[in-house]
């Protein structure tokens, strides 16, 4: 597709998906994955989905999945999920990068979705995504892992936002989230706020969605659809 099209999220980009779990459900299981997490001081959960029938199950949220197949058809598999613990007071910036490209794959932008979902209540304080609307529209950006500075705990990617670019703070309610065009340009902020602070992204795909560029076998969960 072209670099200049707006591809299943339309113009912005992204969109919110609102209450694929009740807040208060979303909440406790936060606290379980707080609980969790804080003996180890853990940041980053790496593909949940694969082994923790938490995150089995907020894949297959029906709202969510409702949403998801709207936008990439009845078919859908997980390649990625990243959950995020950012505890408060605790340095940790997520910088600027798309979901759909690193350095093992390229997602094609009109048959996949990323979703970054919250399990606790994030906004601006507590480091909620900052997205820039209409960046998908420049394509995918040339993938670069850069030195890592300062408070950046993930990887510096090759992706600058200038000065002036309209960056946008999206706070979430713990149960909401946001469906995101692959190609958005987002990042998130350390936790500023009083509590740990939890989300999940999710790399959802189409069959032909994804493209390894490392020329190894994509690890897909279907679940959706018969086109497995
Ligand atoms: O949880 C966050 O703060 C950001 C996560 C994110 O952007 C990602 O995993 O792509």
């Amino acid at each position: 597709m072209s670099a200049t099209a707006d591809g299943p999220l339309g113009a912005a980009g992204f969109r919110r998906v609102t209450d694929w779990a009740a807040p208060g459900k979303a909440r406790a299981r936060a606290a379980e994955i707080i609980a969790g997490q804080r003996s180890g001081g853990g940041e980053v959960l790496r593909n949940p989905h694969r082994d923790q029938e938490w995150a089995q199950s907020v894949v297959r949220a029906p709202r969510l999945l409702n949403a998801v197949r709207d936008l990439i058809g009845p078919d859908v598999a997980v390649e990625n999920t990243f959950g995020v613990v950012k505890w408060p007071g605790r340095p940790f910036e997520v910088p600027w990068h798309q979901d759909g490209i690193n350095d093992r794959l390229e997602l094609d932008p009109l048959w996949s979705v990323a979703a970054w979902l919250a399990l606790t209540d994030a906004d601006a304080a507590s480091g909620c995504l900052h997205v820039v609307p209409g960046s998908h529209r420049g394509g995918y950006l040339p993938y670069a892992v850069e030195a890592v500075t300062g408070a950046a705990r993930g990887r510096a990617l090759g992706v600058h936002v200038t000065d002036g670019a309209p960056v946008e703070p999206v706070p979430v309610r713990a149960g909401s989230g946001l469906l995101m065009d692959t190609r958005l340009v987002h990042s998130s902020p350390s936790n500023l706020g009083t509590g740990a602070r939890v989300g999940l992204n999710i790399r959802f795909v189409a069959p032909g969605g994804v493209r390894m560029r490392d020329g190894s076998d994509p690890s897909l969960t279907p679940i959706s659809g018969t086109g497995w």
